[in-house]
């Protein structure tokens, strides 16, 4: 029987054929018939030669070939975007056609055939989605695109250099190549202040992840039907906004502002300097003042108006308005306070969950698909979409947060309707938080830092056509020191209670120095964690480290290399690795400082358990409650609304965050201070 892990090979050096040297030694014996017309003729020598120097040959069964007429109907050298409808009804063929392989054996065979006939980007996000959804491949750590599209991720002026290292210098004395940290413009664009938030590895990986595992079209519904899976989509993406305009606090920028009216040109200009590898061609930019236009594109089957995404975004207004979407057979969905969110965001983004794509339409996919094709509506230029095309590059623009300012706005439309949380609703009597402190090394207390700091990661799996060996690319990222938290909590009663520890961290005051009001401040409260505490009677003293966080998963979880950093095989832990391997990246936790201090406020709330739990059918092991990734096959951990107890506006009479607290929350000043260093790496690291 084929070895699962052999699949993950399939994703090496994508551009390669299938029969040359995969990982680090191993090569698939491909039957003749499989191979392309253009290898076929010369099987022998082509297959022998790239055979020869390995150590394992993986033996691939000859197989009938499911019809892939569809998947490959998209060439092999054009970009692959998921928001555009085309593709993504091939996507979901692929998919299915992956899904349906009877066992390991035959979905290595489909793949192994398919994978020099298809276009790659398509082939590793239809064969990735499969792997995670497949019940039989559940223990696979999927790689992070990063390693086989480093193209994506990186500033494409690099890979002359590596070519020129790999070919010269033999593996064991190479060098890293340095990307450069600040490449995409000059300081003449206060917008490029936010670079190493947008262009950061790590985040954009996530935000690729993140699509991965919810995916919003699949011929399978049950792929794309997973609890609370449109509310996680308002939810994490409302997350990063936040953090975004934290992030434009510490860069005295204002909040983002929402490209609401369609008509507007789009002040914000991006060039991306990236190329891509399989298409061959450069990511086209999108110069200042750019406006949307009608789309004419026949080869990517779009043909629709500005004015359709305007009528799409009244008729959801309006339901929010009356409190209800209407189905496709003419049933009244209420938009009530427990399903109404879910319902909205798979109605928005939209997925084929929502309820009338007829009606609703498409707004935020075809949103990113407008943008990205801003520079060439109707296709005379022969170029392809701008990064807002693709959910891997889309973070990078910032444009990306002026749309989805414009997205949560429309979310935010339902949730001040929603009536706000009692006092009662709040509290939870007899438990209060009587103090809270943040400790990080070397700091006062109550004071964080950040500062820059190397890192490197091993590109050789997305490196076609060059030697062999690792070539690592060293780039530069915000950092953080790790801090504990030390939370006071007095249980009055005289019985064990469990309580949820919530904490967010939001700025002090506005843009203009002003404090801020509840209701503006909670759409920029930060989730840093969420986890369950059992307290004995009297005072308790929870301690709990940073590196924990619900949000965030480690550095070596999110650049994880195929062959390294594995847990044990076949263990629970390995079971939820991806799962648990979606999340935010630990190094982005915190936003950064200022030299004097970003003065923020630390925000800590206990609810009573009783009323979060969920009972779960079985219980899955993870490493803590992923709050912007959900559990696989299992429902989210948390019955409260996503973003809880910011989610709605406060009672009246609380304007402020300090009028808003009941004994079991407290707040705490805290400063993020900022130190202009960079932690370097040794060549010999
Ligand atoms: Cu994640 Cu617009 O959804 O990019």
């Amino acid at each position: 029987m084929a070895d699962q892990k052999n699949l993950l090979l399939l994703f090496d050096r994508p551009i390669e054929p299938i029969f040359v040297q995969k990982g680090k030694d191993e090569v698939f014996d491909v039957p003749d018939k499989f191979l392309t017309d253009r290898y076929r003729p010369i099987s022998n020598e082509v297959q022998s030669r790239f055979a020869e120097k390995v150590e394992q040959r993986i033996p691939v069964r000859a197989i009938t070939i499911p019809d892939l007429r569809v998947p490959m109907s998209l060439p092999r050298d054009v970009q692959f975007s998921l928001f555009i409808p085309a593709h993504r009804r091939i996507a979901g063929r692929l998919i299915d056609i992956f899904m349906g392989a009877s066992s390991i054996d035959d979905l290595q065979s489909v793949a192994v055939y398919a994978r020099d006939r298809l276009n790659p980007y398509l082939f590793n996000y239809a064969l990735s989605v499969a792997l995670l959804h497949r019940k039989d491949t559940r223990g696979l750590n999927i790689p992070p695109l990063v390693l086989n599209f480093p193209d994506k991720f990186v500033d494409s002026r690099i890979f002359r250099q590596i070519r020129e290292e790999v070919f010269v210098v033999p593996d064991g004395s190479r060098r890293p190549i340095i990307i450069p940290s600040d490449y995409t413009a000059s300081d003449l664009d206060p917008e490029h202040r936010l670079w190493y938030f947008r262009e950061d590895i790590g985040v954009n990986l996530h935000h690729w992840h993140w699509h991965l595992v919810y995916p919003f079209e699949a011929c399978d519904r049950a792929i794309v039907d997973k609890d609370r899976r449109g509310e996680l989509f308002y939810y994490m993406h409302q997350q990063i906004l936040a953090r975004y305009n934290l992030e434009r606090f510490s860069n005295n920028l204002a909040r983002v502002l929402r490209f609401n009216n369609l008509r507007d040109p789009i002040e914000e200009a991006y060039f991306p300097k990236m190329d891509s590898l399989v298409a061959s061609r450069s990511w086209p930019p999108r110069f200042k003042d750019t406006k949307l236009s009608d789309l004419n594109r026949p080869l990517d089957q779009i043909k629709m108006d500005v004015s359709d995404l305007e009528r799409w975004n009244d008729r959801i207004l309006n339901a929010i308005a009356k409190g209800f979407v209407t189905d496709e057979s003419g049933n009244q969905v209420p938009l009530d306070e427990v399903r109404g969110i879910d319902i909205l965001g798979n109605l928005i983004e939209s997925s084929i969950l929502s309820p009338n794509r007829a009606t609703y339409g498409d707004l935020h996919n075809m949103g990113h698909v407008f943008i990205s094709y801003s520079h060439d509506p109707d296709h005379r230029h022969l170029e392809s979409f701008g990064v807002m095309g693709d959910s891997t590059t889309a973070m990078r623009d910032p444009v990306f947060y002026r749309w989805h300012a414009y997205i949560d706005d429309i979310f935010q439309e339902h949730k001040t309707r929603l009536t706000p949380y009692t006092l009662r609703e709040l509290n939870y009597p007899g438990v209060s938080v009587t103090r809270v402190q943040v400790l990080s090394r070397g700091s006062r207390s109550n004071v964080l830092q950040t500062y820059w700091k190397q890192s490197d990661v091993d590109l050789s799996g997305g490196l076609d056509f060059v030697s062999r060996g690792n070539v690592f690319a060293r780039f530069t990222h915000l950092q953080h020191t790790p801090f504990t938290y030390t939370i006071n909590i007095n249980n009055e009663g005289e019985t064990y209670r469990k309580g949820t520890v919530r904490i967010f961290l939001g700025p002090k005051r506005d843009e203009t120095h002003k404090e801020m009001l509840f209701k503006d401040q909670r759409l920029l409260m930060v989730e840093l964690d969420k986890f369950v505490v059992s307290l004995s009677p009297g005072q308790n003293t929870v301690r709990r480290r940073s590196s924990e966080s619900s949000v965030t998963i480690p550095f070596e979880q999110t650049f994880r290399n195929v062959d390294k950093n594995r847990l044990g095989e076949d263990s629970p832990d390995e079971l939820e690795f991806n799962f648990c391997g979606c999340g935010w990246p630990d190094h982005m936790l915190i936003p950064k400082g200022l030299p004097e201090g970003l003065c923020c406020e630390l925000f800590v709330m206990v609810s009573n358990y009783d009323h979060d739990r969920i009972r779960q059918s079985w219980w899955i092991l993870c490493k803590d409650e992923p709050s912007y990734c959900g559990l696989r096959d299992s429902l989210y951990p948390d019955r409260r609304a996503m973003g809880y107890p910011f989610d709605r506006l406060a009672r009246s009479g609380a304007e402020n965050l300090a009028q808003f607290l009941t004994p079991n929350m407290k707040v705490v000043d805290v400063e993020v201070r900022h130190e202009e260093r960079t932690e370097q790496l040794d060549y010999e690291n």
